[in-house]
């Protein structure tokens, strides 16, 4: 039958057998685009068969906290996905494994491994500044002629990630990490098109090139990892953690079950959970951070006048004859406004990743059963133009109170929130400060003449991404180190 089974009054699009609410959502336009015009139509909260799948779309941020934060444990489900299940040998990561026991230890785990490094230590600063040296001499060699910052940020971004997951580092050009970039990008390209919505859940029974080229892609990270984490394994010694793998590995064997087999037991955690954790840090350490980095860049390029505040603050705090580190942060907040708003406008997952009810539970009231997908529209809670000043303009002082402090708004969720949130927070906030704040200090950007002014559309793959465009760099006077 067609009827919708019971589900409370959420407003539901109407829908056919097989092909569900497909054919009322209309050809080109990216989910979070769609779900934000549906909600104007059917109000900020309402139900859509996504295939055979029952999907209710959360548009405001009241709503969103309680899927997130006050019955964040009822909503911390995933549903399970064809292309992500071949990712992560069906679920043994964080990000698309299903809530379990199993995964709130594995979550844990990674979560203490990352504080390890991002605490106490200065290892983590130290790896992220040798790595925007690099980065900042090979945008000034570029110097005069526009050109894309893409791959350079992306070889920055992709060298911190290798350094802080094993230990790797690499020269510029390097055969192994031009695998792990070439691998990634064939990944990136192939397993969400349209986002990480599955509106075409029979790509299994259809199986296409897109899929044996991510099967490609998968193969050959494998064999990498699986080398590094024999390597890791053969020479862990009882001091401290060398890198994430080598937190894992100990973290793993501490964890108490006594498992050490590899992947054979569904006790515990194994090498599998390793090898999928230490794929995933690199896959979401890579795309969202470097996203995050080129829109904020391609925001400066439209915005002068925010890139010379950045950098009169960096003069005034910091000056030109030391490099930039984390304990400036506190005197540098245009500069997180800056990032936050950067963020906010273009926030590089628009409906975060599908969540599901773990039991019966309710939404604003109404009653949601078991087993209901969720998708938390952040886009539109971004530009919901009831709690943001003119949403579609990028305005970093909107992070300033009258009195020239910090504050963030209940409706800005970059990271998510709640037991999903993201285990990289804090790691990606100290990357983005440090890039950022390194390249301000040491150059200056701007349009090519004659160019057009990035294009802030946007394309939407299994991040929202920029779409290509051209910088000219120029040195600013006083900073006068090259690498080191
Ligand atoms: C999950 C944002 C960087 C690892 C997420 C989610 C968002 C997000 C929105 C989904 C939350 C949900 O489904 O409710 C971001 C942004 C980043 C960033 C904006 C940078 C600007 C990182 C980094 C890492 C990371 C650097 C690790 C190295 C993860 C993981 C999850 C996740 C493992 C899955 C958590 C779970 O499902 O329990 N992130 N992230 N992220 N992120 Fe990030
Ligand atoms: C990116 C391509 C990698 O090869 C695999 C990978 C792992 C984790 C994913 C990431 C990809 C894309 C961005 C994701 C991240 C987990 C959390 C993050 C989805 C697919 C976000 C922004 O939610």
């Amino acid at each position: 039958g067609t009827d919708p089974p019971a589900q409370g009054s959420i407003p539901c699009l109407p829908r056919l057998p097989v092909l569900g609410s497909l054919p009322w959502l209309g050809g080109s336009v990216p989910p979070h685009l769609l779900f934000t015009q549906l909600a104007r139509r059917y109000g900020p909260l309402f139900a859509l068969y996504l295939g055979p799948h029952y999907t209710v779309v959360v548009n405001n941020h009241q709503h969103a906290r309680e899927v997130l934060l006050q019955r964040g444990k009822d909503f911390a489900g995933r549903p399970s996905m064809v292309t992500t299940d071949l990712l992560t040998r069906e679920g043994k990561d964080i990000a698309f494994s299903d809530y379990s026991p199993l995964w709130k230890l594995h979550r844990r785990l990674v979560h203490n491994s990352f504080t390890l490094f991002g605490e106490g230590t200065s290892r983590l600063q130290d790896i992220v500044l040798s790595s925007v040296d690099s980065l900042c001499a090979e945008l000034l060699s570029c110097g005069e002629h526009g050109f894309d910052p893409c791959p350079a940020v992306t070889r920055a971004v992709t060298n911190v990630v290798c350094m802080l997951v094993f230990s790797a580092t690499y020269q510029h050009g390097d055969a192994e990490l031009q695998e792990v970039i070439r691998y990634n990008d064939g990944i990136v390209e192939t397993i969400a098109r349209g986002g990480l919505v599955d509106i075409f859940p029979w790509m299994k029974v259809f199986p296409n090139k897109s899929l044996s080229k991510l099967k490609e892609c998968i193969t050959v990270r494998d064999r990498l990892l699986t080398r590094k984490l024999e390597e890791h394994k053969a020479s862990l010694s009882d001091g401290d953690p060398r890198d994430l793998l080598d937190a894992l590995l100990k973290g793993k064997t501490g964890s108490g079950r006594g498992q050490r087999s590899s992947g054979s037991e569904d006790e515990g955690i194994t090498d599998d959970h390793v090898l999928m954790t230490a794929a995933e840090a690199f896959g979401a350490g890579v795309e969202t951070t470097s996203t995050t980095l080129l829109w904020i860049l391609a925001y400066l390029l439209h915005h002068p006048e925010v890139q010379e505040r950045v950098q009169r603050e960096l003069d005034e705090h910091v000056g030109s004859d030391r490099a930039v580190c984390v304990s400036d942060r506190s005197r540098l907040p245009y500069l997180d406004c800056v990032i936050n708003e950067g963020m906010r406008i273009r926030p590089v997952s628009p409906v975060l990743i599908p969540h599901t009810a773990m039991t019966d539970s309710s939404i604003g009231g109404h009653s949601v059963s078991r087993g209901t997908r969720v998708l938390v529209n952040m886009w539109s809670i971004h530009h919901d133009p009831k709690h943001w000043d003119k949403p579609d303009l990028f305005n970093p002082d909107r992070f300033l109170d009258d009195q020239g402090q910090r504050v963030t708004p209940h409706c800005f969720l970059p990271f998510g929130a709640g037991p999903r949130v993201c285990v990289g927070e804090s790691l990606a906030r100290l990357e983005l400060f440090l890039f950022l704040s390194s390249l301000l200090q040491r150059m200056s950007f701007r349009q090519p003449d004659g160019a057009p002014p990035p294009n802030l559309q946007g394309r939407l793959g299994v991040v929202l991404q920029p779409l290509p465009y051209k910088v000219v760099v120029s040195p600013r006077s006083g900073w006068q180190r090259g690498a080191k």
